[in-house]
């Protein structure tokens, strides 16, 4: 396993549409382990292949909560070609994050339910219906497949804010 870096705001690559995945092969089993460790040493609860400069339709999540004793027992899931199959006309609001630009939180409302098709590291194809928290990290994560991040969802004075706040701050780092 490795560490990768996780890329920020304004990176290009996360305007990227991800690849396909045609073969489960141990390249995507060792990209999904590197993924596995960077999203738990960030800490995050999902992360898109693109977020480490990997632009292939790959998602690792955990959404385990701490049980009674506050210990969190990891719940790791890997989602491969993921795709929204339906989702509800019923939405919900939800305050989202992202790692990909650290330190920004928006509300953001998307369907409350959805259902989704994917594959997984066998290469077994799964379809399930995802609500609250894995609802709305599944469709974050999807978005990132196709280049699209939280802040497009907010109004325009917010998202023109966060995004060169961070252009800014890019070019400080120069
Ligand atoms: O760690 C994360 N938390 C989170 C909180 C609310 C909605 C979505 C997310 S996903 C985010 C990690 C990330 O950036 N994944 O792409
Ligand atoms: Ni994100």
């Amino acid at each position: 396993m490795a560490l990768r870096e996780i890329i920020i705001l304004p990176d290009k690559q996360l305007r990227l549409v991800s690849k396909p995945i045609e073969k489960v092969t141990s390249e995507i089993r060792k990209l999904a382990d590197d993924m596995f460790e960077t999203m738990y040493d960030a800490p995050g609860i999902g992360l898109a292949a693109i977020q480490i400069a990997q632009p292939v339709r790959l998602i690792t999540m955990d959404l385990a909560k701490p049980n009674p004793d506050g210990e969190t027992k990891p719940e790791p899931r890997v989602f491969i070609n993921p795709a929204i199959i339906a989702s509800s006309d019923e939405l919900s609001v939800y305050e989202e994050g992202c790692l990909s630009i650290p330190e920004y939180y928006e509300e953001v409302e998307r369907p409350a339910k959805v259902r989704v098709r994917f594959t997984d590291l066998d290469g077994k194809v799964h379809e399930e219906d995802a609500e609250g928290l894995y609802a709305t990290c599944i469709q974050h994560e999807i978005d990132h497949l196709n280049g699209v991040l939280f802040v497009d969802y907010l109004s325009k004075l917010k998202r023109d804010r966060v995004i060169k706040k961070f252009e800014k701050a890019a070019k400080r780092a120069e």
